[in-house]
């Protein structure tokens, strides 16, 4: 190679990094009721406008422990797979009636011997037969780029591809039954998005 061609071919692989940086977008959220108090466990995705070609779902878990499910909220992409290990010393009966996905695992200890899979987007709602207070939420989204909001009402959506997207925010508190609130948002950089959710308060549960 001569000195003008490696020079060619350095400037082509520095441009090559540098789309690649630039196509690394990212949608920070912020996620609040409508007096302006953080919400925190609400699920955010971004779905594309133009399909990608489709990510294999992760796996995920939701743990029994002290009689509660945790995660309270969870969020997975569609066709994943999801464990109920029961850490408790109590037995549990878990179920779920939510069109999204019915399925039942009667009575058990320890870990069931085959995961759920949640394979229709839209939220499950689960319970325990045996503790009436038990409840978890699964969101089964139809996106790669998903995560729940902190704390803080605060999430990150990172490494979208640049374009358009729907933004879309759901809380399982939201006065209106599997309401969700859709914003169309163009990603270029790293963008902004403020969502109001109008939830009942008296609906938020406490997972401290
Ligand atoms: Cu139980």
């Amino acid at each position: 190679m001569n000195q003008s061609k490696a020079f060619k071919y350095l400037c082509m692989s520095g441009l090559l990094i540098a789309s690649k940086l630039v196509l690394a977008g990212e949608i920070n959220v912020i996620v609040t009721d409508l007096s302006g108090n953080p919400l925190q466990d609400a699920v955010v995705y971004a779905e594309p406008a133009n399909k990608q070609a489709t990510t294999a779902p992760s796996a995920a878990s939701i743990e029994q422990k002290g009689r509660k499910f945790i995660p309270l909220v969870t969020v997975v992409q569609t066709g994943a797979s999801v464990s109920f290990p029961n850490n408790d010393t109590v037995r549990h009966h878990v179920y779920s009636f939510s069109p999204a996905k019915t399925f039942e695992l009667k009575l058990y200890s320890g870990v069931p011997a085959a995961p759920v899979i949640f394979d229709k987007s839209g939220i499950a709602v689960l319970g325990c037969n045996i503790h009436d207070q038990m409840i978890a939420y699964v969101n089964i989204v139809d996106t790669p780029y998903f995560t729940k909001t902190d704390v803080n009402g605060k999430a990150k959506l990172a490494d979208l591809p640049n374009g358009s997207y729907q933004l879309k925010t759901w809380h399982y508190a939201v006065s209106k039954e599997n309401y969700t609130d859709t914003q169309t948002i163009s990603v270029k950089g790293a963008e902004q998005a403020a969502v109001k959710l109008d939830i009942q308060a008296n609906a938020l549960i406490m997972t401290k």
